[in-house]
């Protein structure tokens, strides 16, 4: 039996992020097709300029946590708690400038959370808050988010594993089938892309392609 920090270790193999502004075709095809090319896990995140609101965002979190619910993988909400609640997601990703980790932790209960950290202090902070995993990056330069930080690279995991972070990490920002296997070996659990996936001509081909990168065929 797996247990549950080993569960999520496996689940953050292949983690795509996405909301409707990052698909050029229907999110709910586009979802479809990932899970086809075998995304392990997923976070909505409507965000960004044309992001959808109100009950319109409600409907398609609610159409893609279908998609995810059939094929048996977890659906995490970015920032919004309130919707994770409403509509029963199985975890939400918040980072340093949302609601603070502790009052999300107690908001939501057993759910999973997962915290946005950038320095080993706020990787302990998030940890005593109750983080389940942490996502760390941007690893390499990326175009889906507009604010202007810092590119951590390969050196921020490392340095949280030498540190002994206690919990799995998956490394973002800028990750191809290219870089994939790097991230990994320099000791992410997995990693979590939206563009390498969502901007692709052939969505399951390109999520195939970084899930051969990150978990070879054993
Ligand atoms: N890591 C991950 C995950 N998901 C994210 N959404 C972020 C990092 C970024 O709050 P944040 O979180 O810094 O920015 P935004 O809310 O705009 O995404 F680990 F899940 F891959
Ligand atoms: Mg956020």
């Amino acid at each position: 039996m797996m247990d549950k920090r080993e569960q999520l270790e496996d689940f953050l193999t292949l983690y795509f992020i996405m909301g409707s502004t990052n698909c050029l075709k229907d999110p709910v095809y586009v979802l479809e097709q990932a899970i086809e090319g075998g995304i392990t896990l997923f976070q909505f995140r409507e965000k960004g300029l044309g992001a959808l609101k109100g009950e319109e965002k409600l409907k398609l979190a609610e159409k893609l946590q279908k998609v995810c619910k059939d094929a048996g993988i977890p659906f995490i909400i970015n920032d919004d708690v309130e919707l994770a609640l409403a509509i029963e997601a199985d975890g939400v990703h918040i980072g340093q400038e949302d609601e603070r980790a502790s009052i999300v932790r107690e908001k939501i209960g057993h759910k999973w959370l997962g915290v946005s950290t950038h320095t080993l202090a706020e990787a302990q902070q998030a940890i005593a808050d109750g983080a389940d995993y942490l996502g760390l990056g941007p690893i390499y330069p990326t175009l889906s988010k507009d604010d202007t930080v810092k590119i951590h690279g390969l050196n921020i995991i490392k340095s949280f594993r030498i540190n002994d972070i206690p919990i799995p990490i998956v490394g973002i920002g800028g990750i191809s089938s290219m870089n994939a296997k790097e991230v990994i070996d320099a000791g992410a659990d997995g990693i979590s892309v939206i563009s390498a996936i969502s901007g692709a001509e052939n969505i399951t081909e390109a999520a195939r392609e970084l899930k051969r990168a990150v978990r070879p065929a054993r």
